[in-house]
């Protein structure tokens, strides 16, 4: 890769906001777009360049503003259209650009659209989403939805199914349907002609739908076909999404990543082709979803940890196969993900600080451009002090009612500490600013607890702390806008059958970088070949000791080839 080709968005780093747990400013108990305004110096204080916000769009919350009644209002729990332009101001005006979380493979079942197709079958609106007769009075076919149970519901007062691969809220729109497509287009280039600077597409891949919605797999055990497996990389939606491309996202210099449930290698080259077709990046999920049940019946509810060398396999295995050929997203965590120093790290003490900065440190030297989730830069962990009563999201209530109550694969207390272990609330947990009441989120009743350990894991005190895991991302941020070779540079990784260590290279024209991070809370010895001329350019301790590798250690060194 030629420095001069760099493209703005492959330098850039991320951060991700999710509204509704960042701020609250007039004390209802939910962030808000001002909460937002009010923190934008902390973000460009950490150095990002973009902020990726959540849908802040009208949304009854079926799934917390993923289910969109109107895609051109904003929810008022939120602010206004006035407060969401006066925001986009004041982020410009630092230099920081904002990118919009883009929902449209469904709606919410409040969207008009919806309202008018669910009227009766000879409504004009009809066929902008998936609608079925039954066969044998049963849905159409069997797939299940991501959130558990059918992905199908009967409507009594038409008498056909439609079709909602999430919440029964969150009907899937028709693609297949021209005038659907000219919709979301149109919609999507007045918030262009806004000043947005790109869109992260929700689920992107599922929008082209299979022929004859033939049934998925069922796995053993289970109850439903796998719907995932059988409508994601549908047969248009490449063709869809240069469409959009040519009709909307040409239009204005903008970054774009599709979240890309199920994408491999081969179809990752395709959305996020450096020939600039389609999109800009995927988010892949494989990564995510190593740490997955045995039992495929219960999908990712499970608590155990993955064998280093398949974390490094499957990481190596995106690094190097789009290597020239398209563009790899870097993440760890966001909204829907546990956090990360829980899941691969330690969640208490100096261990947490450690960890997290090992996590970052892997994460930010690869090849690709770095997502950093709200709360990550300060080591935010799960949230253990959340019960039953406590959660919110529909995915993890509705596992307990098709999975617990009516299917009986698993007992309340084992899908807890599943739910301990990978549930999305624990990312959803109010930002925590500080040590004062609700860590200074709120005044008021929070939507969603608190983490309980906010008396130590807080801004405020990252800020007041120069070894905090806050400066080390700021430093990494840092390092990546001012040495080309952690965007350039050539990917090869050390040591695929260590277990506890996980060392890669970055190759540039004439110098290298070594990364190096220890997984494990014990101190290790390896020994790596290292030029004389060779220096440290970040690290997690204060000093260096060589071959050995202390707790969580990570360390970078940069020398001349
Ligand atoms: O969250 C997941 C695993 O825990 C995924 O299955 C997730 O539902 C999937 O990646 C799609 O996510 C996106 O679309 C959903 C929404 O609930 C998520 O928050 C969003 O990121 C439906 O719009
Ligand atoms: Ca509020």
């Amino acid at each position: 890769m030629e420095k001069t080709d760099i493209k703005w968005w492959q330098q850039a780093v991320v951060y991700q906001i999710y509204p509704r747990s960042f701020q609250d400013t007039n004390h209802d108990g939910i962030g808000d777009l001002k909460g937002i305004e009010q923190h934008l110096d902390y973000v460009k204080e950490l150095g990002a360049d973009v902020i990726w916000l959540n849908p802040i769009y009208d949304s009854p919350n079926k799934d917390n503003g993923y289910d969109i009644s109107d895609y051109e209002a904003i929810n008022p729990e939120f602010g206004s259209m006035q407060d969401f332009e006066d925001l986009l101001a004041a982020a410009h005006e630092r230099g920081l650009k904002i990118v919009m979380d883009l929902v449209v493979n469904h709606t919410s079942d409040q969207h008009q659209w919806f309202i008018e197709s669910r009227s009766n079958q000879e409504n004009g609106k009809r066929d902008f989403y998936i609608w079925r007769d039954p066969v044998d009075g049963h849905e159409p076919n069997n797939w299940g939805s991501f959130f558990s149970g059918p992905a199908w519901k009967f409507d009594e007062a038409t008498g056909q199914y439609y079709l909602h691969l999430f919440a029964e809220g969150q009907p899937d729109l028709n693609w297949q349907n021209e005038a659907v497509r000219d919709a979301v287009f149109g919609m999507m280039n007045r918030w262009v002609d806004k000043g947005i600077d790109g869109f992260r597409m929700d689920v992107i891949s599922l929008i082209s739908k299979p022929e004859g919605l033939p049934d998925g797999q069922v796995p053993e055990g289970g109850t439903y076909g796998n719907s995932n497996d059988a409508v994601a990389n549908g047969p248009h939606v490449h063709e869809y999404l240069q469409e959009m491309r040519q009709r909307v996202l040409n239009n204005a210099d903008l970054m774009t990543v599709g979240e890309a449930s199920n994408v491999d290698i081969e179809n990752a080259k395709r959305y996020s082709n450096l020939n600039g077709q389609e999109l800009n990046m995927v988010f892949q999920f494989e990564h995510m979803e190593l740490d997955e049940n045995p039992n495929p019946a219960l999908g990712k509810w499970y608590d155990q940890r993955v064998p280093l060398p398949l974390l490094k396999e499957n990481l190596t295995k995106w690094q190097e196969e789009l290597a020239n050929q398209a563009w790899n997203s870097l993440y760890w965590s966001n909204h829907d993900q546990p956090r990360i120093v829980s899941r691969y790290g330690a969640s208490q003490g100096e261990e947490r600080v450690l960890s997290a900065k090992m996590l970052g440190t892997l994460l930010h030297f690869m090849q690709g451009t770095p997502y950093i989730y709200q709360g990550e830069e300060i080591g935010m962990t799960n949230a253990y002090n959340l019960d039953w009563d406590d959660f919110d999201d529909i995915e993890i209530k509705n596992a307990r009612k098709y999975l617990v109550d009516q299917d009986h694969l698993i007992d309340a207390d084992t899908l807890l500490r599943y739910v301990h272990y990978k549930g999305r609330d624990n990312a959803r947990t109010p930002m925590q600013w500080n040590q004062e009441e609700n860590a200074g989120f709120t005044t008021g009743q929070p939507w969603l607890k608190l983490n309980d350990n906010y008396d130590e894991v807080n801004v405020a005190a990252a800020l007041a702390d120069k070894d905090s895991i806050f400066y080390h991302y700021q430093k990494l941020i840092k390092l990546r806008h001012e040495l080309p070779i952690i965007t350039t540079g050539r990917y090869e990784l050390i040591d695929p059958h260590d277990d506890a260590v996980y060392t890669y290279k970055r190759v540039g024209d004439d110098e290298e970088l070594l990364v190096i991070n220890n997984f494990n809370d014990e101190t290790l010895v390896r020994e790596y070949e290292l030029p004389d001329n060779a220096s440290l350019l970040i690290s997690n301790y204060d000093d260096d000791q060589g071959k050995t590798l202390r707790p969580f250690e990570s360390k970078v060194y940069r020398y001349q080839k």
